[in-house]
């Protein structure tokens, strides 16, 4: 029978079974009622996934989130040093300003581009704190959406990060693809990528992975960097790039951003979004940044105005927590040098790693070429993997990875190494 909610002022219609004493019988018809169960996240879904799984020889090589040597969560020495010397300064908790703190836009602009690039002394970098990588790709598709007029197809890499199309889309941009990555040599496709990327219309958008492509692990050399440049000069395309690596292909800031600074020199106008998710290890602190070089800082400070009220529409403001870490730790000199380094750690630590799987998948007696897996950087590694195979490493093994045959070899460490060898050459050979 149905009767009508008197608690809600008739708002739902409550079908109640005859059994009125329990409440589990109770179904509510509701506006909602039609919504289907949604897919679970490609990427971290996985992760849930993983979390369910009592097997002990579990391992998730799923999510890009960097591990130490026991498999540990890792926060960084200089992290927490800016943490402790911040809550000796008796902060408040007052809003941050809609773009992010000046400073931290500052510090943020002078890591990508450099400290000395004319783009930064002229002020012509229009930057704002994005929330991560993720937040900035979406102000920055939000403002492409509404002041970029010249085309509005965004073209990424084939494969990209599975999250790029959904947050362009979500800015009613249109998304195709170029080609970027060739599994018969698993490398970088530089004469596909070339053909595709001259047969794109004037004026679109091309997004480019600044360093340490996700999911590949397939960056171009520094000389094909500078002919993609050439041509996509010719063609006028803008070059939008998406750099949540800093640091982690080469282990050194300054050449992970040799892509940008090239362009930048190369005179062309770009866009930019930045993370400090992985480099600072600032995962769930959500700071990253945007920014649109522009041709003077009268023009920068006007598309300012505008991307504040884009943002104002969307979360108002920033977090600040993790912006006023990095503020500190990129501006004291001896917090700085500690980052530095432990970059390089990190950056090193996954390297080893690549070398070990290599090594123990040859003492298995694998007879396959897994040459790619140390030649490809950055944290992580297209492996080559078959769906089925995938299947069967998280099946048989409690190895968790995306269905692309994507590792994050971030989460290889030397006690799960050799376990990850033998279930790999078990599923492939
Ligand atoms: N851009 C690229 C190319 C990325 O790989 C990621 C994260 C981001 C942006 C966004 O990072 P942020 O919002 O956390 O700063 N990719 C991860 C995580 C590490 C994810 O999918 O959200 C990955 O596992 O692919």
């Amino acid at each position: 029978m149905a009767v009508r909610s008197l608690c809600t002022g008739n708002l739902l219609n409550i079908f109640v079974s005859k059994n009125l004493s329990s409440p589990a019988c109770i179904k509510l018809s509701s506006t909602w009622s039609n919504v289907e169960m949604g897919p679970p996240d490609a990427i971290l879904g996985i992760t849930e996934a993983f979390k369910k799984d009592s097997s002990p020889s579990k391992i998730n090589l799923g999510v890009g989130a960097y591990r130490d040597d026991n498999g540990k969560p890792f926060v960084l020495e200089c992290v927490k040093k800016a943490e402790q010397a911040l809550m000796g300064g008796n902060l408040d908790k007052e809003y941050a300003p809609i773009g992010g703190t000046p400073e931290f836009c500052l510090e943020t602009a002078k890591l990508a581009f450099g400290d000395n690039s004319p783009v930064i002394k002229d002020g012509r970098n229009m930057t704002v704190q994005g929330i991560s990588g993720t937040g900035s790709l979406r102000i920055g598709a939000a403002f492409f959406s509404k002041f970029y007029s010249k085309g509005k197809d965004f073209w990424i890499p084939t494969p990209s990060w599975g999250n790029h199309t959904p947050i362009f889309k979500h800015a009613g941009l249109e998304v195709k693809s170029y080609r970027y990555y060739d599994p018969s040599t698993c490398g970088f496709d530089f004469s596909g990528a070339m053909e595709d990327i001259s047969k794109i219309p004037e004026g679109n958008v091309i997004v480019l992975h600044a360093c340490a492509h996700n999911p590949t692990g397939v960056d171009p050399k520094p000389e094909q960097w500078k002919e993609m440049s050439a041509l996509i000069k010719k063609k006028k395309l803008f070059p939008f790039f998406d750099m949540a690596y800093q640091g982690f292909a080469s282990g050194d800031t300054t050449r992970d951003a040799f892509a940008l600074r090239q362009f930048i020199e190369d005179g062309h106008e770009v866009a930019l979004a930045q993370s400090y998710a992985k480099n600072m290890g600032l995962y769930g602190e959500r700071a990253g940044a945007f920014t649109i070089v522009c041709g003077s800082k009268e023009e920068a400070d006007r598309n300012m105005s505008q991307m504040k009220i884009i943002i104002r529409g969307m979360y108002s403001s920033p977090p600040i927590h993790g912006a006023r870490i990095v503020t500190k730790v990129l501006t004291t000199p001896e917090l700085k040098n500690l980052w530095l380094g432990e970059v390089k750690g990190m950056a090193d630590r996954i390297i080893t790693m690549r070398e070990k799987l290599v090594a123990g998948l040859a003492k298995e007696g694998s007879s396959r070429n897994w040459q790619h897996i140390i030649d490809q950087i950055g944290m992580f590694c297209f492996t080559g993997l078959k769906p089925d195979q995938v299947e069967r490493l998280t099946k048989e093994f409690s190895i968790y990875l995306t269905k692309d045959g994507r590792i994050s070899v971030a989460g290889v460490s030397s006690s799960n190494v050799d376990y990850l060898a033998r279930a790999m050459h078990a599923v492939t050979k």
